[in-house]
């Protein structure tokens, strides 16, 4: 997959680029990264790329003109598809279904935007789609174009270098987690639980399907209802809800 990223801070994507997994997939070949500052394509001599809103009120609005020439030139370096899409507040939500969505694109520009927002007519002449990650305020779409590019390049084939990670992640076929232990065998008073270290792999695999299917009943049941559990499954969480009830009575 090919990512181009248009930003006033081509710095700050080294957090992704010389780190863990995304930095792997970068050396790797597997992902490319270019980065894209509007600034050399701004054409007065302070090279702006901000000025004041029409119609007034607080804040900078981002110029289209010098966004508009830094992704042309991106594209420019692309012969197929290209996606164009702006991270911003309003944008549908990053959720696993867009990840996936995402991860299929051969090439991608990835637009972050600075201050207010971005001139509207660059949207509407530039842009394919807007992305959001959760309801919340950032300071800019730089830390939000990180996340899409972290979760996307996870789903690539190849990037993880642990096949196990993957497939437990296909946990991520919507469960949370199950909890996790390591050393030392009792820690606050608390042992780790002796299924996990009874080196019967039937029954570890059981107790974290188990694990994960009750934890997210109880921390985020609306989950359940969006997949279909199999007997197992079902009987598993059946056994946890059993446990559970007995735990409220005491
Ligand atoms: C306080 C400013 N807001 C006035 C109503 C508008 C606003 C402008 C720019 C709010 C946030 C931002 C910067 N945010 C992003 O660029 C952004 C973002 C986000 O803030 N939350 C979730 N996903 C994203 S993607 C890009």
């Amino acid at each position: 997959m090919r990512i181009h990223v248009v930003s006033i801070f081509p710095e700050m994507f080294r957090a992704i680029a010389d780190y863990g997994v995304t930095g792997r997939a970068i050396s790797q070949r597997l992902v490319s990264l270019k980065l894209w500052d509007p600034r050399d394509f701004a054409t007065d001599r302070h090279r702006s790329v901000d000025d004041r809103p029409y119609g007034g009120g607080p804040g900078m609005v981002m110029m289209a003109p010098p966004l508009a020439a830094a992704i042309e030139a991106a594209r420019k370096e692309e012969s197929g598809r290209v996606r164009v899409v702006y991270m911003s507040p309003q944008g549908d939500r990053l959720d696993h279904l867009a990840v996936q969505r995402f991860a299929g694109m051969e090439s991608v520009i990835l637009l972050a935007g600075r201050y207010e927002g971005v001139d509207e007519r660059l949207l509407a002449r530039h842009v394919d789609e807007e992305c959001s990650i959760g309801d919340y305020v950032l300071s800019g779409g730089e830390l939000a174009v990180m996340v899409w590019i972290d979760a996307v390049t996870r789903q690539l084939p190849g990037t993880l270098g642990n096949a196990e990670s993957a497939d437990q992640d296909s946990f991520a076929g919507g469960l949370l987690d199950c909890g996790h232990y390591t050393r030392p065998d009792v820690y606050a008073g608390i042992p780790v639980p002796e299924v996990l270290r009874s080196g019967d792999h039937g029954a570890i695999r059981r107790w974290r399907l188990k694990q994960a299917l009750g934890r997210t009943w109880r921390k985020h049941p609306e989950l359940l209802e969006k997949i279909e559990l199999n007997d197992e499954q079902l009987e598993l969480l059946a056994e946890y809800q059993r446990e559970h009830e007995l735990e409220k009575g005491r």
